[in-house]
């Protein structure tokens, strides 16, 4: 699939300040982001040909105007090339690409990763989320026996929603409430099962809560009944890949999902998870999900995407989705990462149990959020990770550089 996929880029809130400090016009200010800003952009699933195409030969006065063209030498990967240059450079590549069908498709990719749409808003249960402005917090609310960080904390439903509305009082702008551990080694359980965890625990929080609730399930008999007790929200771990009527379901309803990817099912995913490309893969799953929500009739506003880290990845390709989060927004979609108390912090904290992972879990979230990667995080510890992202957030957006920065 062909895919332009962002590797970095100045950001233009940051050059734009120095401009402002330079004292030049808003008019200069703009032209001089895209003639100075760069980006470097490598394109995947590309035709062999696009360099003839579409670049004039070296030494032509032609090519300088264009992005730098490193084509990859890999044999099984033809056509992968990393383009570098301003902003202006790509312009002209993209109006020239848009010239002939055969290159069309690269036009449009360039163009989707360095001027995205901007997401609209969701709306649920009433709230807005408003992406780009901060990070939003997901509360867990599990109602598993055998899940393992807060696993037979709640010994009935009530507990549970008392739980439920600490988490809200907390600061969660939506509660996920999962009857099905997919935990790794975790085994399926029934329909009737599930249901019976978690249909009074959205009930109660809905007498209780205005607050947006989802339902961690990849079961479309689940998602229905869960939907009629007034859930908002279906977050399948299986990214819409397990159960061919749950996105019609979802759609029926009017309601959002969640798309998280995995590799393998819960029971066996963490024996020899592989990839020749993490970032590469994981998009495209998602892309799959996306495509059967959309045909079902999910509006793209209403869906969020999450790489599913700790589902099927080691160590190191947690790491390193988490490392390239900004590659994932080339799919156009809210993201949402679940790094809470999963076992790679375990890992990288010298084998601390579930329990002793806080310290650890903000340390990821906040990394998320400096990162510029997470537009919702699913989280144990709502308080906790809210100071963590007030702190982050506002280092990210900070403006106060003295009056010749504008302020
Ligand atoms: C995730 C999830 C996650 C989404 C779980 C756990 C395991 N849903 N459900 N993303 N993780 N969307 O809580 O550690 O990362 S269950």
């Amino acid at each position: 699939m062909l895919r332009a996929r962002l590797i970095s880029r100045d950001r233009p809130e940051d050059l734009s300040l120095v401009l402002r400090r330079l004292n030049l016009s808003a008019r200069n200010r703009e032209h001089l982001t895209r003639e100075l800003g760069y980006a470097h952009v490598l394109i995947t699933g590309g035709r062999p040909s696009y360099e003839e195409e579409l670049v004039p030969p070296y030494g032509s006065k032609e090519r300088e105007k264009l992005p730098t063209w490193t084509p990859g030498g890999h044999l099984d990967h033809p056509g992968e090339v990393l383009l570098s240059g301003s902003r202006q450079q790509f312009d002209r590549l993209i109006s020239l690409a848009r010239k002939s069908p055969r290159t069309d498709g690269l036009a449009r990719v360039l163009e989707e990763v360095l001027s995205p749409a901007p997401m609209p808003a969701l709306t649920l249960s009433g709230r807005r989320f408003e992406w780009g402005t901060r990070t939003y917090l997901m509360g867990v609310v599990n109602v598993t026996p055998d899940s393992f960080s807060d696993g037979g904390r709640f010994p009935d439903a009530s507990s549970a929603v008392e739980h439920a509305l600490k988490l809200v009082d907390a600061g969660a702008d939506i509660l996920d409430v999962g009857g099905e551990s997919t935990r790794p080694g975790s085994l399926p359980v029934s329909v009737d099962e599930e249901l019976s965890r978690i249909l009074q625990v959205v009930e109660g929080i809905k007498r209780r809560s205005t607050v947006p609730i989802s339902v961690d399930t990849m079961k479309a008999a689940v998602a229905k009944e869960a939907l009629k007790a007034g859930a908002h929200l279906i977050n399948d771990v299986t990214g819409f890949h397990s159960d061919p009527a749950l996105a019609g379901v979802v759609a029926a309803a009017g309601a959002a999902c969640c798309l998280m990817h995995t590799q393998g099912m819960p029971k066996t995913m963490q024996q020899a998870p592989q990839y020749a490309d993490v970032v590469g893969e994981v998009m495209d799953y998602l892309e799959e999900g996306m495509f059967q929500a959309t045909e079902a009739g999910i509006p793209r506003e209403r869906i969020l995407v999450d790489p599913g880290i700790g589902f099927g990845k080691t160590l190191e390709h947690n790491l390193f989705l988490l490392r390239r989060l900004e590659e994932l927004r080339g799919l156009g979609q809210p993201l949402l990462v679940g790094t809470s108390r999963k076992s790679f912090l375990g890992k990288l904290t010298g084998g601390k149990g579930p329990q002793e992972r806080l310290a650890a879990t903000l340390g990821s979230v906040a990394a998320m959020a400096v990162l510029g990667g997470a537009d919702v995080v699913r989280v144990h510890d709502v308080a906790e990770a809210r100071d963590a992202l007030a702190v982050a957030d506002a280092i990210r957006g900070a403006r106060g550089g003295g009056d010749l920065y504008g302020g």
